[in-house]
C-alpha cells in the first residue's frame, strides 16, 4: 500500500477492498482509507472511495448527484449489463424509487410488524429451549441461520419446498455488488437453478394469501404498481430480507460472546437491549459497503469527480470513524449508536430495518431472560462475502441463568 501519489488532488490507495486479506480483517485498511483523506482513488477498480462518516453521509443524502439507478455495486449499469434485471427499489432513483418504496414501507413499519411479534417470540423461545438443552451450540448454524428461516419465509408467504435456495440467492446478490473475483464465481456456481426457483416464487400464484407477498400484489390490484413490478418487489424481499438478518444475529452473538460484561449490562437492565442491537450494527456493520454513481460532474471535500463515476462507500469504516464516534472500536451497549449508517441513510435507508430489529430483539430477549453468560467455545470461522461481514461458524457455550 502507498499513499504518496495523487489523482485529481486525491490520495491514491493501492488496496483491493474485495481481497481475502481486506475482507478477513478490514479494520487496518479502513483506518488507512479514513486517514488518507476524505476522498480516495482506488486504481485497481477505478473508483472513488469514502470511508469517513461525514462524506459517506453526504453522498447518501445527495441522491440526485450520487444515484442508485446505475447499480448499488461496482458494476456501472450505464456501461455493463447487470447480472439480473435491476431491483426496482434499491437500484432505482425517484420518481420510480418513491413509488416502489411507497408500496413496501407500509408493510414493514413497526405498527404493521407488531402483528408478527408474538409468533416470532414463540419461535425464539423454542429455539432457546433446544440451545440451552444442548449448552454447546454453534451460534451461526444453530441460531442465527435457523431463526430467520423459521420466521421470514413464512412472513413473506413462501411455499415450504425449495427454501434452501434462499441463502444461495442472497449470497449471489451480495457478492455480485463486488468484482468478478473468486467469491463471486463461487457464489454463482448454481446460479441458474437458484435464480429460477426464486423467480418462480415471486409469482402471485406461488404466494400465500396472508403474507408480505400477497400484500404487495394487493398494491398491484390497487393500481400503485404493475403486476410485473409486484413480482420484482417480492424478489427484493427475498434478496435482502434473509441473509442480512442472519448476519445481524450472528454479529450480536459474536459481540456478546466477545464482551461478556456487555451481556451482563443488558441482563441487569433489559431496557438496554434495543440500543444494544443498534450498537451491534454500528460495531460489526454486517453490510460493509455500497456504491453510488455520479450523475454529473461534482466535487466532494474539494476533490473534483467526473460524471458517471463509481463511488464506493465504506459504511463499516464510517461507523468507526473517530471523527464521529468516541472510542469507536469499543463495543459499548450504553452509547448512543443511533446515527450509524449500518442500515444506510437517506432515501434508500433499509426499508426492512424494523424486521431485522424485530428478529434480533425476539432472539436476544429470550436469551437475556434465560442465559447468564455466552462464552466462546472455539475459534469462530469467518465467511467471506464481497459485501457482508459475518461468520460461517461460531462455537458457543451457553450458561443457563437459574
Ligand atoms: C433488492 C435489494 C435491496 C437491498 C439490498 C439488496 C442484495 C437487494 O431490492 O433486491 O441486496
Amino acid at each position: 500500500m502507498q499513499t504518496e501519489a495523487h489523482y485529481q488532488g486525491a490520495p491514491i490507495l493501492d488496496v483491493d477492498p474485495f481481497s481475502t486479506e481486506f475482507l478477513t480483517d478490514p479494520y487496518p485498511f479502513h483506518e488507512q482509507l479514513r486517514e488518507a483523506g476524505p476522498v480516495v482513488w482506488i486504481p485497481k477498480y477505478k473508483v472513488w472511495a469514502m470511508a469517513r462518516y461525514e462524506e459517506v453521509r453526504h453522498v447518501l443524502d445527495d441522491w440526485e448527484t450520487f444515484c442508485s439507478s446505475a447499480g448499488g455495486g461496482l458494476s456501472n449499469f450505464n456501461q455493463e449489463k447487470p447480472w439480473r434485471p435491476p431491483s426496482i427499489i434499491l437500484e432505482a432513483d425517484p420518481p420510480m424509487h418513491n413509488r416502489t418504496r411507497g408500496v413496501l414501507a407500509p408493510l414493514l413499519n413497526r405498527a404493521a410488524l407488531n402483528k408478527l411479534r408474538e409468533g416470532f417470540d414463540e419461535k425464539a423461545k423454542l429455539l432457546v429451549d433446544s440451545a440451552l438443552a444442548r449448552q454447546e451450540v454453534d451460534g451461526v448454524k444453530d441460531i442465527a441461520e435457523v431463526f430467520p428461516l423459521q420466521v421470514f419465509p413464512d412472513a413473506v408467504g413462501l411455499q415450504k419446498e425449495g427454501r434452501e435456495n434462499l441463502l444461495p440467492y442472497a449470497n449471489m446478490a451480495f457478492n455480485a455488488f463486488g468484482p468478478r473475483n473468486e467469491l463471486f464465481e463461487e457464489a454463482f456456481k448454481e446460479a441458474e437453478k437458484v435464480t429460477d426457483w426464486i423467480m418462480n416464487q415471486c409469482r402471485r400464484e406461488a404466494l400465500s394469501e396472508d403474507g408480505f407477498g400477497a400484500q404487495i400484489y394487493a398494491a398491484a390490484d390497487a393500481g400503485e404498481i404493475s403486476e410485473q413490478e409486484a413480482g420484482m418487489l417480492v424478489r427484493s424481499l427475498l434478496t435482502a430480507g434473509l441473509d442480512t438478518t442472519m448476519y445481524g444475529i450472528t454479529s450480536a452473538l459474536y459481540s456478546f460472546a466477545s464482551f461478556p460484561e456487555q451481556w451482563s449490562l443488558i441482563r441487569e437492565n433489559p431496557a438496554l437491549l434495543r440500543p444494544a442491537f443498534e450498537e451491534v450494527v454500528r460495531f460489526q456493520s454486517p453490510v460493509q459497503t455500497f456504491f453510488r454513481t455520479t450523475t454529473c460532474k461534482t466535487q466532494v471535500a474539494g476533490v473534483p469527480i467526473d460524471a458517471d463515476q463509481k463511488v464506493l462507500l465504506f459504511l463499516g469504516a464510517a461507523n468507526r470513524d473517530p471523527r464521529r464516534w468516541e472510542a469507536p472500536d469499543t463495543f459499548d451497549v450504553r452509547r448512543r449508536a443511533v446515527g450509524h449508517v449500518g442500515f444506510g441513510h437517506g432515501i434508500h435507508v433499509c426499508v426492512g430495518q424494523m424486521v431485522a430489529r424485530l428478529e434480533a430483539e425476539s432472539v436476544l430477549t429470550e436469551l437475556v431472560k434465560r442465559v447468564e453468560r455466552i462464552e466462546l467455545n472455539g475459534e469462530p470461522v469467518r465467511r467471506l462475502n464481497n459485501t457482508l461481514r459475518g461468520l460461517s461458524s461460531l462455537p458457543l457455550k451457553l450458561y443457563a441463568a437459574d
